[in-house]
């Protein structure tokens, strides 16, 4: 069975919780302690991922790691109506542009912003509250204009940018003022086999 190494606090891993769901993938979840803002891993979990982070999959003797990796991979190999990662070229360029975001201006922006008002990890809150702004910005200039990031239904681009947009208030980040980016919440959130994490 597919092995999930996760932690309920992680919005990176429950980017991959999320499609496991919708794609009702059964699983296992093995959970990975944190100290000091440092996961608690062996060396058998750094020849699974030498970056010692979460998320990270195993099945059989192949193993990920990397959230927008793990969501590439499972929605290639699980998702049989290519709904949630489009083949269409120009669709499929269009998720990948969005997880640019999720890796980008959203993890130094909202994650990190929570990371240090909500997890008490060092940073610059300025720095990250000025990159969640811009990630904001980016979001409502697509969401106030259309339902889903990238074509016309949900994608894996939706998964990778939501966790960390719905825990902005836990980095003290304010999402009201952008009318799209709250209603894309509220859909997303009314999604069929939706499960929620702490926050959210
Ligand atoms: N770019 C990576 C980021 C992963 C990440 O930041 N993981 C955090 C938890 S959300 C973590 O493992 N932090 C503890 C550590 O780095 O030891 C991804 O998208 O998977």
């Amino acid at each position: 069975m597919l092995k999930l190494y996760d932690r309920e606090t992680s919005g990176n891993a429950y980017k991959i919780r999320l499609l496991l769901s919708f794609l009702d993938i059964p699983h296992e979840r093995i959970p990975v302690s944190i100290k000091d803002g440092r996961n608690q891993v062996d060396d058998a979990y750094l020849t699974l991922n030498p970056r010692g982070q979460i998320p990270t999959i195993q099945e059989g003797e192949f193993s990920l790691w990397g959230s927008t990796a793990i969501l590439c991979y499972l929605a290639s190999r699980y998702d049989k109506t290519a709904c949630w990662l489009p083949r269409d070229p120009a669709q499929f360029g269009q998720v990948m542009q969005w997880l640019e975001l999720a890796q980008n201006e959203i993890q130094t922006g909202l994650f990190r912003a929570r990371a240090i008002v909500h997890l008490g990890l060092a940073g610059d809150l300025e720095a990250a509250h000025q990159a969640a702004r811009q990630a904001l910005g980016v979001l409502e200039s697509r969401l106030g204009a259309a339902q889903w990031l990238a074509g016309s239904a949900p994608t894996i681009a939706d998964i990778a940018c939501f966790p960390y947009v719905a825990l902005a208030g836990e980095g003290r980040v304010d999402t009201s003022q952008h009318v799209g980016v709250c209603r894309w919440i509220a859909d997303f959130k009314a999604l069929d086999r939706f499960v929620g994490m702490p926050g959210i």
